[in-house]
């Protein structure tokens, strides 16, 4: 293998588009004949951490176990695409505080609320609005924008596709010969 693995730690609202930039990152990578594999915080909620809820301590504890899976992922090689809302800086400074330097990547998708909740690709921001679903980030739970993050992919008008994105973060590791 002729790679070095890393974290690439994608966080953002839900409904910021995460899961779809992980899955084209996961794809340009794999057209480059690199390795990687996708933890999304969505599907690790139903196995692994299927005993964790949406409260402040669970959401930790959901980081927490990620950041120490995509760790193994990326001591064994492989390039791990974390995506996840992790709305705690804290949280995200821990997962990166496990990784050598260098070897974390966060990756910030930064979509006002406005446009995500607009987006509502499973109906949730409704349900939060009329509090059938209670703590819900951005509505009635915080989200901590990171301060300091390797990449930022700003939503604005007539912005970068998916794809485009994709495509940047995929430069960003070869600049840094991560690939
Ligand atoms: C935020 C919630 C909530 C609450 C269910 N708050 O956009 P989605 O639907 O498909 O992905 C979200 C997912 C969030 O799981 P994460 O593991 O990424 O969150 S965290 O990092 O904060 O632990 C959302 C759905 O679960 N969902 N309830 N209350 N998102």
């Amino acid at each position: 293998l002729q790679q070095r693995g890393c974290v690439v730690w994608i966080t953002g609202l839900s409904g910021s588009g995460k899961s779809t930039l992980a899955c084209l990152l996961n794809r340009g990578l794999y057209k480059r004949e690199k390795v990687s594999y996708i933890l999304d915080g969505d599907n690790v909620r139903h196995g692994l951490n299927s005993d964790l809820s949406f409260k402040a301590e669970d959401r930790a504890e959901n980081i927490r176990r990620i950041g120490e899976v995509a760790k193994l992922f990326a001591d064994a090689g492989v390039i791990c695409i974390a995506s996840l809302i992790s709305p705690y800086r804290r949280d995200r400074d821990a997962c990166r505080a496990v990784m050598t330097d260098g070897n974390f990547i966060e990756v910030f998708l930064d979509v006002p609320l406005h446009v995500c909740e607009a987006r509502d690709p499973k109906g949730l921001y409704k349900l939060a609005r009329s509090g059938k679903i209670k703590g819900f980030t951005g509505i009635d739970d915080p989200y901590e924008p990171p301060l300091n993050s390797e990449i930022v992919l700003k939503h604005e008008e007539g912005s970068a596709s998916p794809f485009d994105m994709a495509e940047k973060v995929i430069l960003y590791l070869e600049e840094k010969g991560l690939l």
